[in-house]
């Protein structure tokens, strides 16, 4: 049992109501630890130590904060294995994506925004006897606060530009899955981070992560999370004038045209569909076939689907691990009960898994593929979240497309096809902050990431996240 604390000005606190809750391995359904239940006194307190801390990071010059930050990528790597076993327990993903994907990818966080900070630069604009130069200055103290499918990756996606920029940081991880936020605290000691500037306060949305939303002394907001959340975040930061960036839900669109690549196509839309058991929010779930390849394809992606690996995360051959939590697996459920009053077939899984022990009370999920459904039905409306995806035949570029757009999501599309010029004009035209041609989840980190509609506002990554995390000065001088 693994009791957590809040790391504030660079020491463990509990919080000062003294209430926890449980944190549950959703491999097994057991409690595995205590999770602080803060709230806005502890919100306070960790906003106190990071105003503290700022003139002086702010003040650094930007490779001296970068060493910092490359120590704590070092760190990282030097902890992998512990860090993997946690994200998978914690998470119920399987060890081998935690150990190759999430925890590497929080070491690059940090050492591509050391990195891209020493890089950044600002504009001039001259004209005749005047000389204008802009300053992007840190914020002051900014939030951050995070999801549970890829819980230490994306909580150092956030983290680490706006420290790099020169910002102090007040911190929330998911309620959800918040160890590997915890150890991360304990690297932040082993390398002697500077204290008060990065602080992390566990506890649930409604309560802990409320407060850091309205306090005044933050800023500006960076989130990730669900729609309905970011919503609500939107409306209280709103008048507070506090800057957002936002990146929520998705519900994206495969196009697979008739001239594909076929069996590299079936390879990688299996791996999107059903990644991290479809918890991610760029991964595939509709999934839109040219009928002429319709019924081979759908034999071949089923066979695929069939093969995936279902059990104990663990293990290291294991492929799909748990979903998050009891309540997730029954909305997952939930709509897959729905896709059948809605009309459509299930062509495999549609329930859920059963493991051995120890996982024997695991909430799992069996990859599932239906067919049969609309698009405007709300099984291929609403972000499931799940390993569950939806087949569909079409007869026309225009009409994929038009399906593909038919949603209030906007955030990651793929096309499949071999036409260049096909590529191109749906590029252009699909309504997505990315669109992947004939790869998916291939990601630069300079890019900007983001979606539109209801998928998020403002754009994460490379300098896009730096201009986030700092405020533009416009400065004149006449000579
Ligand atoms: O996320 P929440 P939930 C989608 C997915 C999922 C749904 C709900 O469809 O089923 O969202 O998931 C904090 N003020 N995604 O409920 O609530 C919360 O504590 C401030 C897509 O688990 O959005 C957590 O740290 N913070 C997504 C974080 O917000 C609040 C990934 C995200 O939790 C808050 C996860 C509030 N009022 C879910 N309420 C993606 N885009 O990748 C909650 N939080």
């Amino acid at each position: 049992m693994l009791t957590l604390h809040n790391y504030i000005n660079g020491a463990w606190l509990p919080p000062q109501q003294q209430q926890y809750f449980d944190n549950i391995n959703p491999a097994t359904g057991e409690v595995s630890g205590n999770i602080p239940d803060s709230d806005a006194a502890d919100i306070e307190q960790a906003v106190a130590a990071a105003q503290a801390a700022f003139p002086q990071w702010s003040a650094m010059p930007p490779d001296m904060r970068a060493k910092h930050l490359l120590q704590l990528a070092a760190a990282i790597e030097h902890h992998l294995e512990h860090l993997a076993a946690a994200e998978s327990a914690d998470n119920g993903k399987p060890i081998s994506v935690a150990r190759s994907v999430d925890i590497p990818r929080a070491a690059a966080n940090f050492r591509f925004f050391a990195q891209a900070v020493t890089q950044f630069s600002t504009e001039t604009h001259h004209q005749p006897h005047f000389l204008n130069y802009t300053l992007r200055q840190p914020i002051g103290v900014v939030g951050c606060i995070s999801p549970w499918n890829l819980p230490l990756y994306l909580f150092t996606w956030k983290i680490a530009p706006a420290l790099a920029a020169g910002n102090c940081v007040v911190a929330k991880p998911s309620e959800i899955t918040p160890v590997t936020a915890y150890l991360l605290s304990k690297l932040c000691e082993e390398v002697a981070f500077p204290k008060g500037v990065l602080n992390i306060v566990h506890g649930s949305g409604a309560r802990a992560g409320q407060a850091i939303v309205e306090h005044r002394g933050i800023k500006a907001i960076s989130f990730t999370g669900g729609t309905a959340t970011g919503r609500k975040i939107a409306q209280t930061a709103a008048p507070l004038f506090k800057k957002i960036s936002l990146e929520l839900g998705g519900k994206n669109p495969a196009l697979v045209f008739a001239d594909c690549d076929f069996d590299a196509t079936v390879s990688e839309i299996t791996r999107s569909a059903f990644s991290n058991q479809g918890q991610i929010c760029l991964c595939n779930s509709r999934i839109y076939v040219e009928r002429s390849i319709y019924e081979p394809f759908k034999t071949a992606f089923i066979e695929k689907v069939k093969k995936l690996r279902t059990g104990n995360p663990a293990l290291p051959d294991t492929q799909i691990g748990a979903v998050v939590s009891e309540a997730h697996r029954d909305k997952i459920l939930s709509y897959i009960a729905l896709a059948q009053q809605e009309g459509g077939q299930v062509l495999c899984g549609g329930t859920t898994a059963t493991v051995e022990a120890p996982c024997q009370n695991g909430f799992f999920i069996q990859p599932t593929v239906i067919e049969g459904l609309t698009t405007q039905c709300r099984v291929n409306q609403e972000e499931i979240f799940g390993p569950v995806v939806t087949l569909q035949p079409f007869d026309t570029e225009s009409e994929a497309l038009m399906w593909a757009n038919s949603s209030d999501y906007g955030l990651a599309a793929t096309v499949w096809t071999q036409n260049l010029e096909r590529a191109h004009r749906l590029a252009e035209t699909l309504q997505s902050g990315i669109v992947w041609v004939n790869c998916w989840m291939h990601r630069d980190l300079r890019t900007p990431f983001g979606g539109v509609k209801h998928s998020g506002v403002g754009r994460e990554g490379g300098f896009e996240a730096l201009r986030f995390f700092t405020e533009a000065k416009n400065i004149t001088i006449r000579y």
